[in-house]
């Protein structure tokens, strides 16, 4: 196959990626909107090298003509969460949608590979509009934890440095790291409620304070000078004491005065 073929054969893998890239990138930002815990942390996505293809079907003994087939990570996306647990909820929000169909799981978090990798990939059916019309394409989302990916990060690398040459003892310090890892996500699991209710309540002090911004921006407009000042003294005044309660009382309060300027201007 020509590099004109290949090109043509990746473009409806680009389109997925950017797809499902953008979809989770805007869950995150749904759940950011209202102020709540999202457990998607960071989505990263990208199309095989079509030299990494040719070397994996090379190394499985699998034809060209099949490739598409039967590698089904050329379009790759990552998932990355912050706690374990939040795992399963990505999972199973990947099964609720009705634009990704699951055709396989793999469970590398309960039954790690012997590197020490863990991770839990979704393998889905996913379906691109191309300009030839539709088409129904494999996918793999990799879901896992910051510190998973910090581990399989590193080890990629070291992989692709010694191929299958890796020395004894830098695969000993890996699996001494993966062992470490598993560690690190069991404390963060264990401080999880916490740690979840200071970012939510960060969050929601960061939605209050861009929308009373937003308003007392729009006030600018209509109110008049004394009344504003006063307003952005108050707000400064609870801004300072950091009360979420304070917080809100205020914004209702000029929600009420913008509305009311807002009768008054029909
Ligand atoms: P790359 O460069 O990331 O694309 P199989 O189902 O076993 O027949 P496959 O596709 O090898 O075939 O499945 P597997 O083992 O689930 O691996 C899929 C991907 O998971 C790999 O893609 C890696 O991205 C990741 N992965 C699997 N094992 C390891 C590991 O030990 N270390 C690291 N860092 N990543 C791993 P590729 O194509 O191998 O690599």
């Amino acid at each position: 196959m020509d590099i004109q073929l290949w090109r043509e054969t990746l473009s409806p893998y680009v389109l997925a990626v950017d797809e499902i890239v953008v979809k989770f990138k805007h869950m995150i930002n749904e759940y950011r909107d209202i102020g709540r815990y999202c457990p998607i942390e960071q989505v990263e996505g990208r199309v095989k090298q079509i030299s990494s293809i040719l070397e994996k079907a090379h190394k499985k003994g699998i034809p060209i003509g099949d490739v598409e087939d039967r590698i089904v990570d050329i379009a790759g996306v990552r998932l990355i969460c912050q706690f374990v647990e939040d795992i399963q909820t990505v999972v199973d929000i990947i099964k609720n949608r009705e634009d990704m169909k699951v055709v396989y799981e793999k469970d590398y978090i309960t039954n790690s590979k012997e590197s020490g990798y863990r991770s839990y990939h979704v393998i889905i059916e996913y379906m691109v509009n191309t300009s030839k019309g539709p088409k129904t394409l494999k996918a793999e989302i990799q879901i896992r934890t910051l510190a998973m990916d910090f581990w399989a990060t590193i080890e990629h690398s070291l992989q692709y440095k010694y191929k299958f040459n890796m020395p004894t003892q830098i695969r000993d310090r890996l699996s001494k790291a993966a062992n470490a890892i598993i560690v690190l996500d069991e404390e963060m699991s264990a401080v999880r409620d916490e740690i979840m209710d200071a970012q939510n309540s960060f969050q929601l002090k960061a939605n209050l304070v861009s929308d009373i911004l937003n308003n007392i921006q729009n006030l600018y407009k209509k109110a008049n000078k004394r009344e504003i000042v006063k307003i952005q003294d108050e707000f400064l005044k609870i801004y300072e004491t950091g009360d979420l309660y304070e917080l809100e009382r205020f914004h209702k309060e000029l929600d009420i005065i913008s509305e009311g300027y807002r009768a008054q201007s029909l």
